[in-house]
């Protein structure tokens, strides 16, 4: 599949390896439009679909993650347009369909709809030169892809209202302290350290990974008595497995595990 917005690939020479998806408009600091989301939604469908691959990374370029759903495309739209359309809404949520991990590698600048992707993401390991930001307010309008909702629980209410209200940016330092971001690495790092991360990841049992990321998605958004049974049922299922057999027999038997189920 080619496409013209993003790059994907795989990377990795294990067993599972790792769908790469590049965002790839730099000359619009990548900026989000609906060519570029809807190529990015089918590249992580078809990732999810592949036995072959145990979790997918999301990146941009050095200078930006994504500096924002593209202005000059929003700029014409009424409400009305904008309220039929679903102004770029259909393409914007393929991600949170995704049940492998997908592990976002931020550099540079991630604003407005680009923080929202990232926040979309399983977690982000991010440069030293990141920069996360919601400067929707600076436009004369509000964050549109959850930003109002997923950042106050990332950073807390001051913090997420301190950002929304003032538009200023937060750093990696920042982002790091506040538990925006996983792990802050020098900008050179960035890929190493997040194909690293993927590549521990493939080597685990597929169904324990996808449940978890089920699990933690399900302790971020709802309530936790609900998120608490659902666990034990998954917790006992897995009991049903080669893999928790094999995990805890090499643990017994002081040897690495042999993990077989994608
Ligand atoms: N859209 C389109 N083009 C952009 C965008 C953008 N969001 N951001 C930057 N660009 C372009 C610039 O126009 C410029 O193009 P050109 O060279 O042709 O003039 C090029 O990228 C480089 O940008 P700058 O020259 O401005 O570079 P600087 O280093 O001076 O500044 C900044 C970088 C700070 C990132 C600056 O470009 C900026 O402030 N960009 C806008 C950031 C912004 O406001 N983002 C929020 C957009 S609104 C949004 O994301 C709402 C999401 C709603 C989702 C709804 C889903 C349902």
């Amino acid at each position: 599949m080619s496409y013209e917005c993003i790059i994907a690939e795989v990377r990795g020479d294990g067993e599972r390896k790792t769908g790469l998806i590049t965002l790839n408009r730099p000359k619009q600091l990548n900026a989000l439009n609906d060519q570029l989301m809807d190529e990015m939604g089918q590249a992580l469908l078809a990732f999810d679909a592949d036995d072959s691959i145990g979790c997918i990374v999301l990146t941009g370029s050095e200078r930006a993650f994504a500096a924002g759903a593209d202005i000059p495309t929003m700029a014409p739209h009424t409400f009305i347009s904008a309220f039929k359309s679903g102004l770029i809404s259909k393409n914007w949520e393929t991600i949170l369909l995704i049940r492998k991990p997908v592990i976002a590698a931020v550099a540079g600048f991630a604003l407005g709809g680009g923080c929202e992707l990232a926040m979309m993401c399983d977690f982000i390991i991010a440069a030293d030169t990141a920069k996360f930001g919601q400067p929707e307010i600076k436009l004369g309008i509000i964050p549109g892809a959850g930003g109002t909702q997923r950042l106050p629980r990332a950073v807390g209410k001051s913090r997420a209202m301190d950002m929304l209200l003032t538009a200023r940016m937060m750093d990696a330092a920042e982002a790091s302290t506040a538990g925006l971001v996983s792990r802050v690495v020098p900008a050179e790092k960035l890929m190493e350290e997040a194909l690293t991360a993927a590549e521990t990841i493939n080597g685990f049992s597929g169904p324990s990974v996808m449940l978890i990321k089920e699990l933690v998605n399900l302790a971020y958004q709802g309530p936790l008595k609900d998120g608490v049974a659902v666990e034990r049922r998954y917790f006992h299922a897995l009991f049903g497995t080669d893999d928790q057999r094999e995990g805890m027999d090499a643990f017994i038997n002081k040897r690495k595990p042999g993990f077989t189920q994608s």
